[in-house]
């Protein structure tokens, strides 16, 4: 099957991708019109109730991915962290994925165990330029032949270590293979981000993940060119946490389910999320 995100992301067009922890987060995305899943760790780790460093095995990310690539049509981007190790389990870790059916899959250049990025006072430390580069032709390695976008991650500006030192990794990045560069900043407005941009040489194109700093819509983005991907990184996880605790606090605060009921999804709304109608016409035509 042809890689519709490679498709999308050698054009001039401009992909935007919904994380999501589950298959029914992901036909939620699906259904909004994002162009790609992002099976995000932060989202994953957050929906086991832990902290997203490293304490998720890959086996665990990989069943959840694997969940999501069956039920939606989109293409999916894979989160994975470090690589789980060093160049060897990123081939092992990467190949699974690929064969899982991933379009693409992100490896950043933190040491394992790695602490989320957007942590205040997060252990922020990066590998060798040379042992990532290793990293990422292991990646490419384990991806050939099934048409996998490898997608290197500088860390970088999280790490504070500052635009020229991003510029010199992406760089590094590039010419070991990588065929997008994630650029991740933990600025509260977009500048850095601009900046990084304006100076990258368009070696490959960026993929940027705007939490922290919102106000760079699409619009503006596509009007920085050299950007194909937007990663909305946790707002599968932080809208569900929203609605959820609303609910719970408006049953316990109405002594019962009669106000929340008209508000919420209807039961139907969720047979149809589950494709019963489906389930139903293949019982007409083969249950005898
Ligand atoms: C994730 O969603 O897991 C990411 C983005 O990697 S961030 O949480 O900002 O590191
Ligand atoms: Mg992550």
């Amino acid at each position: 099957m042809a890689n519709a995100l490679r498709e999308k992301v050698m054009g001039d067009g401009l992909a935007t991708v919904m994380a999501a922890h589950n298959p029914l987060s992901a036909r939620l995305a699906e259904e909004a019109g994002f162009d790609g899943i992002w099976a995000s760790g932060f989202e994953l780790s957050a929906a086991y109730g832990v902290p997203d460093a490293s304490l998720l095995s890959y086996t665990q990310h990989l069943d959840m991915t694997r969940a999501m690539i069956e039920q939606v049509s989109i293409p999916l981007i894979a989160d994975l962290d470090t690589g789980y190790g060093n160049a060897i389990n990123v081939g092992h870790v990467v190949g699974a994925y690929a064969r899982a059916g991933s379009a693409a899959v992100v490896i950043e250049d933190k040491i394992f165990p790695k602490d989320t990025s957007l942590l205040a006072g997060g252990r922020q430390e990066l590998i060798r330029t040379e042992e990532f580069q290793g990293k990422i032709e292991a990646a490419r390695a384990a991806g050939a032949g099934h048409d996998l976008l490898v997608i290197a991650r500088t860390e970088a500006l999280i790490a504070d270590l500052g635009i020229e030192e991003a510029l010199r990794r992406g760089a590094a990045y590039a010419e070991a293979g990588a065929d997008l560069l994630l650029i991740h900043s933990k600025q509260k407005t977009p500048d850095e981000i601009v900046a990084f941009t304006g100076r990258w040489p368009g070696t490959v194109p960026l993929v940027i993940v705007p939490t922290a700093y919102p106000e760079l819509t699409e619009a503006k983005i596509r009007a920085l060119g050299k950007i194909a991907i937007v990663i909305y990184a946790n707002h599968a996880v932080r809208a569900a946490v929203g609605a959820m605790r609303e609910t719970f606090a408006a049953i316990r605060r109405d002594g019962g389910i009669h106000e929340v009921d008209r508000r919420i999804a209807s039961v139907e709304d969720i047979f149809e999320l589950q494709r019963v109608a489906a389930m139903k016409a293949a019982e007409k035509r083969y249950l005898r």
